[in-house]
């Protein structure tokens, strides 16, 4: 524009040509739980915007190879849950953003530019400074670094955006237009999105990205194919617990999910908290069952108060084995191990106990009818103690019926507090765990030999 300008008043050097001074406005909507990307004052993510089929390259910085490429910036798609990195580009953990250029491949007239992030803490908040250019200038640069300033060659700054709060670490849904009045930003045919970290006390300071639109003047309306959340929330009889189920990326399960995976939750997760206490400790009071399409061949598993279900393995387990598996996954959040691992002076609980305990609660307790971990002629040659899941599933319960109907209580309350040992067996029941193992083993090698 400003060369524009230059060349008009050199040819008519006596008319005032008095360009609109640029009125750039940085509109920000936010949601705290957001979650389908509706914002008053900025409009909902497109798929036909003209930055779906530019160019996205990284000119400076490292992508988190934990997240997407930058094709997920592009596709028309946003996040369905606060920390689903897959779904958004982010910068390398401990790096202090980056540069990403996009090239629309001729110039357009760009009207808007929106940028959308989510994240359930501070990397939810987007610091970017947006530069634009046509290319046309003697000294431009397509790639500039981050040591250089873009508009020392050919580059144009057309806003600061920066959605931190004042106060709290900002976790949240943002949606942020940038935008020219009713008029265009200008004629462009690059973008470069100057970004920074949110915030440096921890690694993990850079936002999560999940989209950038740029409507062409001249192109269509925009569409959005955001997908609405699908959700049923419910709270357990005393409301104590408050429970979501997502089946967004499932629709084809929320009959199941709302007539038979309900009720499970509403039974079994009160009692799994009550079988599981420790002292000082509080179960979550809001967990998530999620159905997900991008966990390759887990069934299920679980991140503090985050249940998530494979969508595909679910549907076909149905009537099988899926009641079950969720059950083990509820274990999994009330067990809460993650807080012993954030402590490293805490002594960390073996796999074999940690999962053995979700399966013995499982296969003996909520569905014992299934006799799925039961010790056959079959598998009796691999019976181990700390065969881990249904294996040590059955070892548990032997114990509990042979030694202590408490023991698995008292072994999980020390997990939790990071202060199992081997140890503890010869406290509970006067036995090391091996001489317990061997015990069990001989109890099953027995009872088959009879038969
Ligand atoms: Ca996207
Ligand atoms: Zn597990």
């Amino acid at each position: 524009m400003k060369l524009g300008a230059t060349l008009l008043v050199g040819l008519l050097p006596f008319v005032w040509i008095v360009e609109a001074q640029a009125e750039i406005a940085v509109t920000t909507g936010y949601h705290e739980h957001g979650l389908s990307f509706t914002f008053k004052s900025v409009p909902a993510p497109a798929s036909n915007d003209a930055a779906t089929d530019a160019t996205f390259s990284l000119v400076d910085g490292n992508r988190d190879v934990n997240g997407g490429d930058l094709g997920v910036l592009h596709d028309g798609r946003v996040p369905v849950n606060h920390d689903q990195p897959s779904a958004n580009f982010f910068f390398g953990a401990g790096t202090d953003g980056g540069r990403i250029q996009i090239d629309f491949g001729k110039i357009i007239s760009v009207k808007q530019v929106n940028s959308y992030s989510w994240h359930g803490m501070t990397r939810g908040p987007q610091v970017y400074k947006l530069y634009a250019a046509n290319g046309t200038a003697d000294n431009f640069r397509p790639a500039p670094k981050k040591r250089t300033d873009p508009a020392t060659c050919g580059w144009t700054l057309i806003a600061s955006v920066d959605t931190r709060p004042k106060d709290g670490d900002g976790g949240g849904q943002y949606g942020v237009g940038i935008t020219n009045g009713d008029g265009v930003i200008g004629k462009y045919r690059y973008l470069l999105v100057d970004a920074s970290r949110t915030e440096a006390h921890d690694p993990f300071g850079n936002t999560f990205f999940s989209e950038i639109d740029v409507i062409d003047a001249d192109g269509p309306e925009p569409i959005s194919t955001v997908q609405k959340p699908v959700l049923t929330t419910f709270d357990s009889d005393d409301g104590k617990f408050h429970y979501t189920i997502d089946v967004t990326e499932a629709p084809d399960m929320a009959d199941w999910a709302g007539k038979e995976l309900k009720g499970v939750i509403q039974e079994w997760y009160p009692k799994i908290v009550a079988m599981l206490p420790s002292e000082g400790y509080t179960a979550p009071s809001e967990v998530t069952f999620r159905f997900r399409g991008d966990m390759g061949n887990i069934p299920g598993s679980a991140t503090g108060a985050s249940v998530n279900l494979n969508l595909r393995w679910f549907r076909g387990e149905r009537d099988r084995e899926a009641l079950g598996c969720v059950v083990h996954e509820m274990v999994h959040v009330v067990q809460n191990y993650w807080r012993q691992r954030r402590d490293r002076t805490s002594s960390p609980t073996p796999g074999w106990l940690s999962e053995g305990i979700p399966d013995y609660i499982r296969w003996f307790l909520f569905e014992p009818q299934s006799k799925g971990a039961e010790i056959t002629k079959g598998n009796l040659a691999l019976a181990k103690y700390d065969g881990s899941y249904r294996v040590s599933g059955n070892f548990l319960d032997w114990v509990t019926r042979t030694y202590d109907k408490e023991i698995v209580r008292k072994l999980n309350a020390a997990a939790r507090e990071g202060i199992y040992t081997e140890e503890l067996w010869k406290d509970l029941t006067g036995k090391t765990v091996k001489e317990l193992g061997d015990e069990w083993k001989s109890f099953h090698e027995k009872r088959l030999n009879e038969k």
